[in-house]
């Protein structure tokens, strides 16, 4: 597919998506929006790849959804035509996703950043879920998924004022893990990638579904559930390679199996 607003590479067995409308600060309209869908649908689908990394650029992850596209929608438009399901695509993309923020992740911007696994921010990222300035909510998770990484009160003062976090602030509150120099943040986000890539697939899977049912379940069904994978673990050909490498003392190769 021929992308228009989003670059797609591989390196080794990571996928790369940036978000590339650079004129409106990567403002997500439902053109990116669709070609990420698709992005992701291939990522998904091919063995080869076994972690995703999400950027925008130094300036913007991204600014929001498109407020000139936006601007027309009514209430029908948008409950007959559901549009919330196709953003939603990357909460449920299975294999592990880091979001790598430079520079403004704000409304579906943030949004957008919260559905992958974790969040690594530039020095300069600056993310805020400020649609209460503009007669609107947060439609995309925001109220749900910021509560749950920085809590109560601060997703509550973000959502109601519009206010902005910083990195340093954001990284207190728990709602990325790492900040890093700006001009190392894809480096530092494709060597993590890279390193989980390395490792088994399936379990790399497996741990996903479980830390995200921890924010689903109550903690005596969280950990049967883990227990049910950890179990499960046994049944992997990765889990014999990893440990006989480590017997062995030689590095593992993993086969995704
Ligand atoms: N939409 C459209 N264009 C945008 C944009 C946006 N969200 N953000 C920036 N731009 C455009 C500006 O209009 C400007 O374009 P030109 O005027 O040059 O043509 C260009 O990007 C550069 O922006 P600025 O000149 O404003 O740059 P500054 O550095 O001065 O300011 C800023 C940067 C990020 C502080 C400012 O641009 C800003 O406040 N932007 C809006 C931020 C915002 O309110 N974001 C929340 C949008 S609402 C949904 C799911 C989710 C959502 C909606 C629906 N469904 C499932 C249906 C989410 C809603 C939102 O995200």
């Amino acid at each position: 597919m021929n992308y228009e607003n989003i670059i797609v590479e591989v390196h080794g067995a990571v996928g790369l998506i940036r978000l590339n409308r650079p004129k409106a600060l990567n403002a997500l309209n439902s053109a990116l929006i669709s070609e990420l869908n698709v992005a992701l649908d291939d990522f998904e689908k091919d063995r080869a790849i076994g972690a995703l990394v999400l950027t925008g650029s130094e300036k913007a992850f991204a600014a929001g959804a498109d407020i000139k596209e936006l601007q027309a929608l009514t209430y029908m438009d948008a409950y007959l035509s559901d549009t919330i399901a196709s953003w939603e695509r990357l909460s449920f993309f299975r294999k592990p996703a880091i979001a790598a923020v430079a520079g403004f992740a704000l409304g579906g911007g943030c949004e957008l950043a919260m559905m992958c696994d974790y969040i690594l921010a530039a020095e300069n990222a600056k993310f805020g879920q400020p649609e209460i300035k503009l007669g609107i909510m947060p439609g995309a998770g925001g109220t749900q998924r910021l509560t749950r990484a920085v809590g109560k009160a601060k997703a509550m003062e973000m959502c109601l004022t519009g206010r902005l976090m910083d990195a340093q602030e954001a990284e207190k509150a728990g709602l990325v893990a790492r900040i890093v120099p700006a001009d190392k943040l894809v480096e530092e986000a494709m060597l993590a990638a890279t390193s989980i890539a390395d490792k088994s697939l399936p379990i790399a899977m497996q741990i996903k579904d479980c830390i995200n049912s921890a924010q689903e379940m109550t903690l005596t069904q969280g950990v049967k559930f883990e227990r049910r994978n950890f179990h499960a673990a046994f049944a992997t050909e990765d889990q014999k390679e990893g440990m006989a490498a480590f017997i062995a003392k030689r590095p593992a190769h993993f086969r995704d199996r």
